[in-house]
């Protein structure tokens, strides 16, 4: 943690994933994002943001893309498509995107759009190039954390 109560948002959300059940981790986790693109409605902004929770999740797992894409291509045939996608993250990284989430990542990582992605296209956009520099910036404070977890709370209770 930093002087002005931040965290790494990669941190904050791997440690509520733990200690949250599956099905509130789910829910809750998509809509945590860094002080920064609180208020973004950018793409742009947010695909990074989203390319970087997963690359996170890879160098944890200490695996490399191509081991993860190969364990993401359930039928073998060397194409992603949508459904292997969708379950990759949530089942072999244990991330929690938002169904628009999964939609903008594929549309991103879809070079030629016939709709499913090769290694070619997947190891084009997703690296570990610059990961660390850049995973300092997606800072959240203890406010907008608690801020997210309380709204989540009121919610609940309807
Ligand atoms: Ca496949
Ligand atoms: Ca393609």
């Amino acid at each position: 943690m930093t002087n002005g109560g931040e965290c790494l948002i990669f941190e904050v959300l791997d440690e509520l994933k733990q200690a949250l059940p599956t099905n509130v981790a789910e829910r809750i986790l998509p809509k945590i994002r860094p002080d920064f693109l609180r208020e973004s409605h950018s793409d742009e902004a947010l695909l990074e943001f989203i390319i970087l929770k997963l690359v996170h999740k890879v160098a944890r797992k200490g695996i490399n893309f191509k081991q993860l894409f190969s364990s993401w291509d359930k039928d073998g045939n060397g194409h992603l498509d949508t459904n292997e996608i969708i379950q990759g993250v949530r089942n072999v990284l244990g991330v929690d995107f938002s169904r628009e989430e999964c939609q903008l990542m594929l549309s991103y990582l879809d070079k030629d759009c016939d709709g499913t992605i090769t290694y070619d296209e997947f190891a084009m956009k997703i690296s570990f190039f610059d990961y660390e520099k850049k995973e300092e910036k997606y800072l959240i404070s203890l406010k907008t954390l608690s801020d997210y977890l309380m709204n989540e709370w009121y919610t609940l209770r309807g």
